[in-house]
């Protein structure tokens, strides 16, 4: 069986999933979109090779009868009223992250995807899904390091539109680390702090950049995350595991090492579309494939909830510099394996 699918929102990474369902992932294939621009639409539909195009109609494209399941790829703030209105259909659901911008709004969806009895929906946190963290937390978990003490972190961007503004560095950006570090060292956040200082001359008044967020863990590992999301060299992803018995780097993807000219220098990605792209690959094929089977393998709406939690406490630390406690939740057992 052929999963159908409606997208809605035809951007940057909209565009980019719609190729990758329509290409390389299987069993799967996308009959409609939706954006609130008529020519985003079309452009969606044309990447579809032919699908149904909805102009700012959410509930129209997720009720459409022809479609089966569900990705959300609009902004952060605009996921709540699609995830919902696919829980309200019972259509399984991908939304990319943050899937809402606020821990209230994501304990709605969690208690609204209960409600239905039914798993529904899975949150793109596709760094669980990359080679390079699953190596890193094979050697955690295989215990020769003995146990993780603190975290170093990079999450820098080239550049981020003039929209991107503070809290964005939190619920856009370091969102992912949130998710990512917390299950990689297997423990649940304690507390974070913001620091913020001297600003780099290609900000403005309503971004400051960078930042650096210091996150603790209920067991005390400390992560020290840098978010630099106009450092102009390159999309530069670093995680570094300080543990024990040892030091756990991740790899960087492999550019080859050139002598010229005097120099000597290795390339560095320029755009997470590249840097993850694996990542996503293996994420859909295999969030397709759970849908067809009514289950979520993958990042759970507890997830998105209780990373949500975090970054509310970020977002809290930028304005006051303050250490602020995040609250956590006791798991459902909805949501336990
Ligand atoms: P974008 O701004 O390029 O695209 C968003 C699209 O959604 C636009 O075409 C816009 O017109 C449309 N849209 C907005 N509100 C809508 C609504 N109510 N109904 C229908 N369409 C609507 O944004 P981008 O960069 O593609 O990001 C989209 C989401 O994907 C964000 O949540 C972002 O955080 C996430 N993202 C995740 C990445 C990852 O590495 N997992 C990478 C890039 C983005
Ligand atoms: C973007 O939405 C992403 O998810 C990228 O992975 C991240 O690096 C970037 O900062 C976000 O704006």
């Amino acid at each position: 069986m052929e999963l159908k699918i409606g997208l809605i929102g035809c951007g940057a990474i909209g565009r980019e999933h719609i190729k990758r369902l329509s290409g390389k992932v299987q069993g799967c294939k996308v009959v409609a979109v939706c954006d609130v621009f008529e020519e985003g639409a079309k452009k969606g539909a044309e990447l579809a090779g032919g699908a149904k195009v909805y102009v700012n109609d959410v509930t129209g494209i997720v009720n459409d009868p022809e479609v089966d399941a569900v990705v959300v790829t609009t902004p952060g703030f605009a996921h709540k009223e699609a995830v919902m209105a696919a829980i309200k259909a019972g259509k399984p659901v991908f939304t990319e992250k943050p899937m809402t911008t606020t821990a209230a709004d994501s304990k709605e969806i969690v208690e609204a995807e209960m409600a239905t009895g039914k798993h529904l929906v899975q949150v793109g946190f596709m760094r669980r899904y990359d080679k390079g963290y699953q190596q890193v937390k094979a050697l955690l978990d295989s215990g020769d390091f003995g146990k993780p003490l603190l975290c170093k972190c990079t999450h820098r961007n080239p550049e981020v539109g003039t929209d991107y503004n503070t809290p964005m560095a939190v619920h856009d950006t370091a969102i992912h680390e949130i998710d990512c570090m917390h299950w990689l060292v297997d423990d649940e956040w304690d507390s974070v702090q913001v620091i913020l200082g001297a600003d780099t001359k290609y900000t403005h008044p309503a971004l400051r950049d960078p930042q650096v967020m210091v996150m603790r863990t209920k067991k005390g590992v400390t992560i020290m995350l840098e978010v630099f999301v106009n450092c102009k060299f390159g999309y530069d992803i670093n995680c570094e595991v300080v543990c024990e018995d040892g030091v756990i780097h991740m790899p960087s993807p492999a550019f080859p090492t050139v002598r010229k000219d005097g120099n000597l220098s290795t390339p560095i990605e320029q755009s997470w579309i590249n840097r993850f792209i694996d990542s996503y690959d293996v994420e859909l094929q295999n969030w397709v494939d759970c849908a067809k089977k009514g289950v979520v393998e993958g990042p759970t709406a507890w997830d998105g909830y209780t990373a949500n939690l975090t970054a509310d406490a970020l977002v809290k630390s930028q304005e006051t510099g303050e250490i602020v406690k995040v609250e956590s939740g006791e798991k459902p057992a909805f949501y336990q394996n």
